[in-house]
């Protein structure tokens, strides 16, 4: 397959790259953390984006060594970031086949070690789909996470078909709303409703609650008044590169 091979070809020539979207304290405004968003420039395909070739990554197989790469980069940024004072969390996306690996909570140990980053500073996204498919060895290893000193996070929520009880069973830290439920906040009546009734399901747990998507004013707003924690969108800004985030960093403080 074409783009396998390609994914393959750019893992060792260094063509991917990661960029940082800002998570953003509502109560104070100030960036708390950053998603690590991965960006493939390829010289003759140009820009892929992440929605065209992840998808193909997770049928091949592909996306184990892809995963490798993000963690570990990600995870040395976020250590020269600490080394600098800078107080954030880096949220890394993890791929159901990836966690699914013997040797995955061992990677990530190894990745935190090897940098000399805090456990605390990292946070993993897991979705839905990683928690029922497996759900006794899933639990063993957000144990041996949640040991490690790692924050997880579900990522997407709301958006899965699982029931609801993973939520006790798992050791979460954060909820992440989904953004198809944010961008027609606040005029539409059914993602009002149910945008509330997630905040409310993470604070009646103790769970962190962050939207994703969110491009308005009149979003941010709506997210305040229902008791958001943090938001994350175009509001902020789009992800961008280590040098532009530490650019606009500098501006915000
Ligand atoms: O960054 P962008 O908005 O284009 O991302 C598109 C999709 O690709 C999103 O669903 C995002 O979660 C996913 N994605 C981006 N970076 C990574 C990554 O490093 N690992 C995995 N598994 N998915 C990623
Ligand atoms: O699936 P995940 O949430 O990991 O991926 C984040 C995706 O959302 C990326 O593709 C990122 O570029 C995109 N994104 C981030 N902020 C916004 C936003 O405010 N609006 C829209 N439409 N997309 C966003
Ligand atoms: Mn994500
Ligand atoms: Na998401």
């Amino acid at each position: 397959m074409k783009l396998d091979h390609a994914m393959r070809l750019a893992l060792e020539h260094g063509d991917f790259q990661l960029h940082y979207q800002p998570q953003v304290d509502l109560a104070s405004g100030d960036v708390i953390g950053v998603e690590a968003l991965i960006r493939w420039h390829d010289k003759d395909l140009g820009q892929i984006s992440p929605a065209q070739f992840i998808p193909v990554a997770e049928e091949t197989g592909v996306i184990v060594a892809i995963g490798n790469w993000v963690l570990t980069h990600a995870v040395q940024q976020a250590a020269l970031w600490h080394a600098q004072g800078r107080q954030l969390v880096m949220a890394v996306n993890v791929s159901a086949l990836q966690f699914q690996q013997a040797n995955f909570v061992a990677s990530v140990a190894d990745a935190l070690s090897a940098a000399g980053l805090p456990p605390d500073r990292l946070e993993l996204e897991l979705t839905e789909s990683i928690l029922v498919r497996d759900a006794d060895e899933a639990l063993k290893r957000l144990g041996a996470l949640a040991e490690l000193g790692v924050k997880l996070a579900i990522d997407d929520f709301g958006t899965g078909y699982s029931s609801l009880s993973y939520l006790k069973r798992f050791p979460i830290h954060k909820l992440k709303i989904d953004r198809s439920f944010i961008s027609e906040l606040p005029d539409s009546d059914s993602d009002t409703a149910i945008v509330r009734a997630i905040i409310n399901l993470a604070q009646a747990l103790k769970l962190c609650v962050i939207a994703e998507g969110v491009e308005t004013e009149l979003q941010r707003h709506f997210l305040v008044s229902a008791g958001c924690d943090e938001f994350q969108g175009y509001l902020c800004t789009p992800a961008l590169s280590h040098e532009a985030l530490e650019q606009f960093m500098e501006k915000g403080d």
